[in-house]
């Protein structure tokens, strides 16, 4: 009975075994529960609440905290509705971001690193992770094309984090005394990046105190693709001005467009000006996985450093991303501050398996247990299997909306990656001529679907404006479990929702 019970009868309480067994089934019980849900289509995607309901309590739900202790059946009431009330983003309808899917073997796999409970700095407290980490680094160098000699990389809590640590290494490189010297013992420093690009790349330059306005957004063309002269161009105006451009990020998959650079021309470029060349592949990390789309990537071996996560388009469990480095050790000499009470040099085994000193964090979260699990369950082949599901279903999606007079495409041509991009043009403005008037009218198309599509619940797509195009729908393709019957749900909901 656990309205009787708390948690201080858990373990390590004394005779707590059972207890804790029989809370811990009940939990497992719950978690089963919503698995199943999250890939039954008969269940809803989220069971939308605005922020005020959930403050103010749902149906026994309250997220408040008191002084007083609640028995063991309020949490497991709490986890029940903590996940009632949440977003299903392992439901095949689910098309709202990258990150979609439910692995069962990475979930496993999440699991037991949580149950671990361990951090991933020394070897000491973790030495069967560590070892994992370096095995599937390798695993990634290789996909990469990196000779076997290179290659160095860690986990990092997210793509913006590894693109992050990208500039960081690229600066140490060039100036090491940035480290120890600061900012004011460097020449003004400008980098390069796409103006489809991340953010974070923007974001990185003003957390290292190079500045915003020293990232220079490189012009695309109509599928999002970074044009190598206008980089030429940029870096020798730069240069011209007596800065020092020392870094261009090329993005193997835009967020938005799911767009590739040309990467070996943007190898090429970096080559003549001796510029650090990171490719951030966050997204299409991926499709090397891919004998079919690997191609797309190539250029990619001749990056000096790639930000890859397995949580996108792999499917691996959140957080799962990789800060890869072409050189080995710069890592460890640009972050390394040799800590005495963790990193011991006299310690009885190779301390070189003692990687915490590479990152900008002390403590880390296990991220490898799990997509080495996944890699163990369906080997290089089964990602292959599962990466070009995803991309069939964009094709499908794209060849559905191109025979479609109330679909448009935002740009015409197969999509190189598994976005789609495209607005819903509804009756009445299928006969407004194009003007001022319709695109007003058409950028409130999109939320305005995506608000009824939230609040019914039945499936989820991102929409955003880019550069000059009014609010469109992405979809976005990561989830294997999702089928072609389910791409045809979304085209019916979408008119369906809004059929004015
Ligand atoms: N870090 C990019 C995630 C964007 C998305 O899931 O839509």
């Amino acid at each position: 009975n656990f309205s009787t019970m708390y948690g201080r009868d858990l373990l390590p309480a004394k005779n707590g075994e059972e207890n804790t067994k029989q809370f811990l089934f009940e939990v497992v019980h719950i978690l089963l529960n919503y698995v199943s849900k999250s890939s039954d289509r008969n269940t809803k995607v989220l069971d939308f609440h605005y922020p005020h309901q959930l403050k103010d309590g749902l149906d026994g739900f309250n997220l408040e905290l008191s002084d007083n202790p609640e028995n063991l059946e309020q949490l497991l009431v709490d986890c029940r509705d903590t996940l009632k009330y949440g977003v299903k983003t392992g439901h095949p309808r689910f098309f709202n971001q990258l990150s979609t899917g439910l692995d069962v073997i990475g979930l496993a796999g999440e699991w037991l690193t949580a149950t671990a409970n361990t951090n991933i700095f020394t070897f000491e407290i973790s030495p069967v992770f560590i070892m994992m980490e370096e095995i599937l680094l390798k695993k990634m160098y290789e996909k990469i094309g990196w000779p076997s000699e290179e290659g160095d990389g860690i986990f990092s809590p997210g793509g913006s984090i590894s693109n992050l640590y990208s500039v960081l290494v690229a600066r140490y490189y060039r100036f090491p005394e940035a480290k120890t010297k600061g900012m004011a013992s460097v020449p003004r420093l400008v980098l390069f990046t796409s103006e489809h690009s991340h953010y974070s790349i923007k974001k990185a330059a003003a957390v290292l105190g190079i500045g915003t306005e020293n990232v220079i957004l490189v012009k695309c063309n109509e599928r999002g693709k970074m044009i190598p002269s206008e980089l030429e161009l940029k870096i020798m105006e730069t240069e011209m001005k007596g800065f020092v451009p020392f870094y261009v990020n090329a993005t193997a998959g835009t967020t938005v467009y799911g767009a590739i650079d040309p990467l070996s021309e943007i190898a090429d470029i970096c080559e003549k000006y001796k510029l650090w060349m990171h490719v951030d592949a966050a997204w299409g990390g991926g499709l090397l996985m891919s004998r079919k789309h690997s191609v797309k990537l190539s250029g990619i071996e001749r990056a000096s450093s790639v930000t890859w996560n397995p949580h996108k388009l792999m499917g691996a469990p959140l957080q799962c991303s990789a800060i890869l480095v072409r050189e080995k050790g710069l890592l460890q000499l640009c972050n390394q501050l040799c800590a005495d009470y963790l990193f011991q040099p006299d310690k009885h085994y190779d301390v070189s398996y003692d990687t915490g000193d590479k990152a900008i964090q002390c403590g880390r979260h296990v991220d490898v247990f799990k997509f080495w699990l996944m890699w163990k369950a369906k080997g290089a082949e089964g990602f292959e299997v599962q990466v070009n599901k995803c991309l069939d279903n964009a094709e499908y999606l794209y060849n559905k909306l191109k025979q479609r007079v109330d679909f448009k495409l935002v740009f015409d041509g197969k999509p190189e990656h598994s976005n789609v991009c495209f607005w819903y043009i509804p009756p009445s403005l299928r006969e407004l001529p194009n003007g001022q008037e319709r695109s007003k009218r058409l950028h409130e198309v999109a939320p305005r679907i995506k608000a009824k599509m939230m609040e019914e619940g039945t499936t989820m797509i991102g929409y955003q404006p880019q550069g000059k195009n009014v609010n469109f729908f992405r979809c976005v393709f990561s989830n294997p479990a999702t089928s072609k019957a389910d791409v045809d749900f979304l085209i019916e909901e979408i008119v369906r929702l809004g059929n004015d």
